[in-house]
């Protein structure tokens, strides 16, 4: 450890974070529009280099106030990396007081240089500063964060920087203007730098791990749910029913299918539009999902024709749950629509997915002509 050059250990980290800020820019002009916070995290590390290079500028160029815009930088790099999160997690966003705060805080800072010279205030008001947004930052991800590996890599980073942190507080509060040069290569300030540097380095990787984290689930979305409506589409509600089945043929256990289609939307297309046609459609779904229970799955069959999946319903309990749905749409919104509906039970071992589906729509066929807005039993 006591080999361990502190000026080393800030290069090294710094430049492996640019790199990381350098594959966010990437990504954030790669990636979808809709995944925010990019932006502030891919230009942290650069603010944090640009804290490190007046740092280790050779002492007779240091001036205090390079020292003074140095710590200012690593405060803003930790503060960007909290705008990111906030931007990410769709939480309100705070550039302007953070800006006023960091102003503030570089206020007092050039108080402690310049007018009331000392060393240990200033490393009292940069170590409870970023300590403090450690704090925000940890009960933001707490709340608002998905449960997942990225999430837990920041978090446990920030963490352990936080304890660090509150540890040097409190030897720095401690032992007042004990404090010596942090360049010198002590133990205990090369600890301190290290950990500085670690939790720079993670929490740019932790940024990228969230990013592709979040891709990935948006084209998981992407690839089962339906562009205009959200329901699932016709592979994934045809997957979700084999899985049932499966499940079924395990624990038997009734489960139903309801096969839905909308009553003429072709004439809803001609008198109003396609465009309102779509909005009928979303309203359609909207409708169905708020009647429907949070174990049900809905997925769109094909064009104006849905498929419900209703684990552990045997027809009456689907039948009223078709109920609802028709209750729902003639709320008298002005979206409503009318919808005929087939219902199929699982019939047990010897019953498929298939068989069922065949059964909900020559029922559904049936509601069609017994004159729609009405579910039948297949
Ligand atoms: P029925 O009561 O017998 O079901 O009559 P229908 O008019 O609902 O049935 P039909 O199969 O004749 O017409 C379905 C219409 O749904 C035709 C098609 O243009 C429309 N459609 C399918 N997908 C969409 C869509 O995504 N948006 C809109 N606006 N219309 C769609
Ligand atoms: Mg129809
Ligand atoms: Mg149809």
């Amino acid at each position: 450890m006591t080999s361990l050059d502190p000026r080393s250990l800030i290069v090294m980290g710094n430049v492996m974070a640019l790199i990381m800020g350098a594959v966010l820019g990437f990504m954030q002009r790669q990636y979808p529009r809709d995944i925010h916070g990019l932006r502030q995290w891919a230009a942290m590390p650069a603010v944090w280099i640009m804290g490190a290079i007046l740092y280790l500028v050779p002492p007779p160029v240091v001036g205090q106030l390079a020292l003074l815009v140095a710590n200012a930088c690593v405060l803003a790099g930790f503060g960007m990396f909290h705008l990111g999160c906030r931007h990410f997690l769709g939480v309100r966003r705070m550039e302007r007081p953070f800006a006023l705060i960091l102003a503030a805080l570089v206020a007092v800072l050039g108080w402690f240089t310049w007018s009331w010279p000392s060393y240990p205030s200033r490393l009292v008001v940069v170590t409870a500063a970023i300590a403090a947004l450690h704090a925000w930052t940890l009960a933001l991800l707490w709340r608002r964060g998905t449960r997942s590996l990225a999430t837990y890599l920041v978090q446990c980073t920030l963490l352990v920087h936080l304890v660090i942190l509150l540890v040097r507080l409190q030897t720095a509060v401690v032992s007042r203007g004990a404090a010596g040069d942090l360049m010198e290569p002590s133990g205990v300030h090369t600890f301190y730098i290290g950990a500085y540097v670690f939790t720079v380095l993670l929490l740019s990787i932790g940024a990228v791990l969230l990013a592709t984290e979040r891709m990935r689930t948006e084209f998981e979305h992407m690839a089962t749910h339906d562009g205009l409506t959200g329901a699932l589409n016709r592979r994934a509600i045809l997957a979700f029913c084999e899985e049932e089945h499966a499940r079924a043929l395990r624990q038997p256990q009734p489960f139903s299918l309801l096969m839905l289609d909308l009553d003429h939307f072709k004439t809803v297309n001609d008198t109003h539009g396609h465009q309102h046609g779509d909005r009928v459609l979303v309203h359609f779904v909207q409708t169905v999902q708020a009647s429907l229970r949070r174990t049900d799955r809905l997925g769109r069959y094909g064009g104006e024709e849905f498929v419900a999946l209703l684990p552990a319903a045997d027809a009456a309990a689907a039948g009223v749950l078709a109920q609802r749905i028709h209750a729902a749409l003639s709320s008298g919104h002005p979206l409503d629509c009318k919808v005929s509906i087939g219902l199929s039970q699982w019939q047990g071992a010897h019953d498929s997915v298939d068989a069922m589906l065949a059964r909900a729509d020559a029922a559904l066929y049936r509601a069609k002509a017994q004159g729609r807005n009405q579910t039948c039993v297949g």
